[in-house]
């Protein structure tokens, strides 16, 4: 278990780093609003509000967490094998959480065969012994190459719980 709480860890910090980055282009979209709100202040002062506003955006995003993230359920609420939703898609850099729900040891294992070319999956997988054994525990990932992945739960993969995410 030591390694894959170490290993959430490292990747929810450099995750942290890409939200800043996303969140530049959303704050954006929230300087138009305040400006267009306050139509009676002189233009520089509505630049000056706006960029206090886009500043406060940016804060709240970071404290939200995973205000960017992507989450996946492990076992559907009726103890069916399965990830919820299986197939999905997910901008490039955009965290992916995979929770623990119901019917675990569940954990997260990328086909090696069935990944875009060059994507090491043993870094981006959970090891074949490593599970999540608790309600709310979750593995987070972050998938920057563009194209289709295939991963599975290694203890139920017989039963079928598989799924697969296109990074766009
Ligand atoms: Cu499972």
């Amino acid at each position: 278990m030591a390694s894959v709480t170490s290993s959430s860890i490292a990747i929810s910090s450099f995750t942290g780093l890409k939200a800043v980055g996303a969140t530049a282009s959303r704050s954006s979209v929230a300087t138009v609003k305040v400006a267009a709100a306050a139509p009676k202040l002189s233009v520089k002062a509505s630049l000056k509000d706006a960029a206090i506003a886009a500043v406060a955006v940016s804060a709240s995003a970071l404290l939200a967490g995973n205000a960017l993230a992507f989450d996946v359920l492990l076992g559907a609420s009726d103890g069916g094998l399965v990830f919820e939703p299986s197939t999905f898609s997910v901008p490039a850099g955009e965290k992916i959480v995979f929770k623990n729900n119901a019917g675990f040891p569940h954990n997260v294992i990328f086909d090696e065969d069935e990944v875009p070319s060059g994507v090491d999956v043993s870094k981006i997988s959970m090891g074949e012994e490593d599970y999540l054994n608790a309600g709310g525990e979750t593995y987070a990932v972050t998938l920057t190459e563009k194209g289709t992945y295939s991963f599975y739960c290694a203890p139920h993969q017989g039963a079928g719980m598989a799924g697969k995410v296109t990074v766009e």
